[in-house]
């Protein structure tokens, strides 16, 4: 086992780390930016290093720093939570190389699996259900045209590198597809550096439902149910809850089957995430592989108690999975609400600033994974995430009346949160009968969401 990791990450993903490694009696070592000299990371770990200015750029996906940081505590291994360095085959890379254990999936699989035209296509040699479409990448407009007629409209180009929803476009005929395919071409090369474009048929009445998988490194791999995460704004996540209302048990074990055959044919390892759309006629088609924790993986243990962390670590130690498939027995429902500094009344502009009167919810059947605390200051150079409140009941209904208490609790003053639309959503009849699609909360603002613009 480790004796010290170093946590190369911030906010509340940081402290759950953190905690994870205290309760294994693992030492901690926390990096920090100038911005976040006050933050509780920096309090709770064992030790601290300051990495660089604000920007991210400068701190938190500084490769350099990190690992001299790593040097000079004498790490033996680093976590990296979720975005930044953590799925990055290079930093994964350069960790082997120091001889630093990187907790997390092979370098070999962050790139295969970072392109999604290769994911796509590696899973469906696996026997994977994909979305009918190109099965390569488009080269130009005439081969667009040429597979658009083929699976039929609407189709969605995708941009290979692309990730989370960006680089997506919808078309409905081809005058539009013509015009989408070059700016999305164009747009790729700007964000990703390359300007490979694929095509699949859109499904229009989706759902995103995502298997929690957990891998050792001697093949032995299990999943932990779904989540689903219908309810998005532009591909922002904001409410995750599991069961999904829209599996049975059958069906769950079908994906459930599918999601777990697909990370064995690629030898992964670690925690990963097994992305689908789900269709209105139950459906399923393999989108992403995701390679690191996830925001919402809180949920996933509440119902399954099996702590996701303390795996990821132990795996990474080369501790055996000693959970079989059958091992895994679901309990009750979870719900994850996320509380974000953004004003929902006022087209989710981000609101940072300081938190005078903080009042965080509790009692029975709460958890809340977060790094603020009253007075601290909401820096706007990271992501707005401030809190996420995970709650637990017997069935969805008991959880969904948990988190309404929870949210009535919840005070963060004089910052504008995300709180007010869940409110919203936990009253709203198509949420309360589990009937949400993709499409939920551009339904409430009336608005479209970016990819049908
Ligand atoms: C799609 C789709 C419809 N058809 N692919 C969005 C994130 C990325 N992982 C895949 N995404 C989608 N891919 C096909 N062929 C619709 C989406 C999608 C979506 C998916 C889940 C939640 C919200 C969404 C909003 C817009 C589009």
């Amino acid at each position: 086992m480790f004796s010290k990791i170093l946590i190369a990450n911030r906010g509340e993903i940081a402290l759950r780390v953190i905690r994870a490694c205290k309760e294994l009696g693992i030492k901690t070592v926390a990096v920090y930016s100038e911005a976040d000299r006050d933050s509780l990371h920096v309090r709770f770990a064992d030790e601290a290093i300051c990495i660089g200015q604000a920007a991210s750029a400068n701190s938190y996906l500084n490769i350099p720093a990190i690992i001299s940081a790593a040097e000079i505590t004498d790490v033996e291994a680093i976590h990296p939570g979720y975005g930044f360095l953590s799925e990055n085959a290079h930093f994964a890379e350069v960790c082997e190389s120091c001889q630093i254990t990187f907790i997390g999936a092979s370098p070999e699989s962050m790139k295969l699996l970072g392109d999604k035209m290769t994911a796509r296509e590696t899973m469906r040699k696996a026997g994977l259900p994909v979305v009918s479409g190109s099965n390569n990448l488009v080269k130009d407009k005439d081969e667009a045209l040429k597979v658009a007629r083929k699976i039929r409209y609407p189709v969605m180009i995708k941009a290979s590198l692309g990730g989370g929803g960006r680089g997506m476009r919808i078309a409905h005929n081809d005058v539009r597809l013509v015009s989408s395919f070059m700016t999305a071409q164009a747009e790729a090369e700007a964000a990703f550096g390359s300007q490979d474009i694929y095509i699949e048929k859109y499904i229009s009445k989706a759902r995103h439902i995502e298997f929690q998988i957990l891998a050792d490194n001697y093949g032995h791999i299990i999943h932990l149910g779904e989540r689903d995460c219908s309810i998005q704004r532009r591909h922002q996540k904001l409410l995750e809850e599991t069961p999904s209302p829209a599996l049975d048990a059958r069906l769950r074990k079908k994906i459930g089957e599918a999601a777990v055959r697909g990370a064995k044919s690629i030898n992964y390892r670690g925690a990963g995430t097994m992305e689908f759309l789900l269709d209105d006629e139950g459906s399923f088609y393999f989108m992403e592989l995701n390679k690191r924790i996830q925001v919402e993986h809180p949920v996933t243990e509440a119902v399954y108690g099996i702590d996701l962390i303390k795996w990821q670590i132990l795996i990474a130690a080369g501790e055996r999975l000693d959970i079989g498939q059958d091992d895994v027995v679901r309990n009750g429902a979870s719900i994850e609400c996320r509380i974000n500094a953004e004003d929902p009344d006022n087209n989710f502009m981000p609101n940072p600033g300081k938190i005078e009167v903080l009042n965080l919810p509790g009692g029975p059947a709460v958890r809340v994974d977060t790094h603020i605390y009253q007075g601290y200051t909401i820096s706007p150079y990271y992501d707005s995430m401030l809190a996420k409140i995970i709650v637990h009941g017997k069935d969805r209904s008991e959880a969904i009346r948990v988190m309404k208490r929870a949210l009535d609790e919840l005070i963060i003053e004089p910052i504008k949160t995300t709180a007010s639309l869940h409110r919203k959503i936990l009253e709203n009849n198509l949420f309360l009968e589990g009937k949400v699609f993709t499409n939920f909360l551009d339904n409430i603002y009336q608005a479209k969401s970016e990819a049908e613009e």
